[in-house]
């Protein structure tokens, strides 16, 4: 897949010193994983008839944040998970620390190809673009969420609270791609990004629903990590509150509401279209 030839150029060699971080850094970006939020960014590049080099600078900076955020989440001290992406974690394969300086390594890598490459047609722009990736990733974005996640275990959640949580710890970086991907050309107006905004935000929320659904429904084998650790653990999720059926519409409607935010773009978004179905139908 062109996506991993990108990420590979993009991953210090792991000739390079030090060589064992760098090992693991590549063991857990490389080879696995279904590459949902590269996928977006490069469909909503389309929108705007972005130059393919920006759109795989900004994937890459994406996903590299998202690998980040499994390899910590994984860690003993947040998830404490031995399987990801069909096969042991990093801290598992490597150790606790290697698996923390992945994390970090993996989150500058990312801040540095997003600064250093030229991703907009102009450096305000690309500064804006940067100022959102790192809004995404951090407290009150993925990492915020994260926290509220944390927090949560064992606790009553009602579904705007719940809500409130997967918006920044899954929708925050599921934005990002949407959004830095259009950014990456210049053929949309505001009144467009507002529309792929929505479309971002519906189908970074669908895509957690999907999410609750598939850890009570999928096998570990399918999901590739352990399944059913939401129950396990005492975390609140969207079946946990709602119930499955409840979920799967909650999902479908978040999902017609997602398509319905493109219309204006026909055929150009097509490619978006075809994604919000994967995120609602997809089986790991
Ligand atoms: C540690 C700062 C920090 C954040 C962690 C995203 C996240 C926050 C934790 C991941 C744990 C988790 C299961 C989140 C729910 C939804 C989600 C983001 C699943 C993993 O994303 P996929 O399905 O994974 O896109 P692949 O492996 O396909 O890339």
């Amino acid at each position: 897949m062109r996506m991993e030839e990108v990420l590979e150029q993009f991953l210090p060699s792991s000739e390079l010193a030090p060589q064992r971080l760098h090992q693991a850094m590549r063991y857990a970006a490389l080879g696995g994983g279904k590459r949902v939020r590269p996928l977006l960014a490069f469909a909503a590049g389309e929108l705007s008839s972005a130059p393919l080099a920006r759109v795989e600078a900004v994937a890459s900076a994406v996903e590299l944040i998202h690998v980040y955020s499994l390899v910590h989440d994984d860690l003993p001290c947040m998830d404490n998970d031995d399987l990801r992406r069909g096969k042991p974690t990093c801290h598992v394969e490597f150790d606790e620390a290697t698996a923390l300086l992945v994390g970090d390594s993996l989150q500058s890598l990312a801040f540095q190809i997003v600064a250093e490459r030229p991703i907009a047609h102009s450096p305000s722009l690309q500064l804006e673009m940067i100022r959102l990736l790192a809004l995404a990733a951090g407290s009150r974005g993925m990492a915020g969420g994260q926290a509220i996640d944390l927090a949560s275990v064992g606790k009553t959640l009602n579904q705007t609270e719940l809500e409130f949580m997967h918006i920044h710890k899954t929708g925050a970086l599921i934005r990002a791609a949407v959004l830095l991907g259009a950014h990456c050309g210049d053929g949309v107006d505001s009144g467009q990004l507002d529309a792929v905004n929505h479309y971002a935000q519906c189908i970074g929320l669908a895509f957690q629903v999907v999410d609750d659904i598939l850890d009570v429904e999928a096998s570990t084998a399918t999901l590739g990590k352990t399944a059913g650790k939401d129950a396990e653990n005492n975390k609140p999720t969207y079946v946990s509150i709602l119930g499955l059926n409840a979920a799967r519409e909650l999902a479908q409607e978040l999902h017609q509401n997602a398509l319905s935010a493109l219309v204006e773009f026909g055929d150009q978004a097509n490619r978006l279209a075809q994604l919000a179905d994967f995120i609602l139908r997809r089986p790991f």
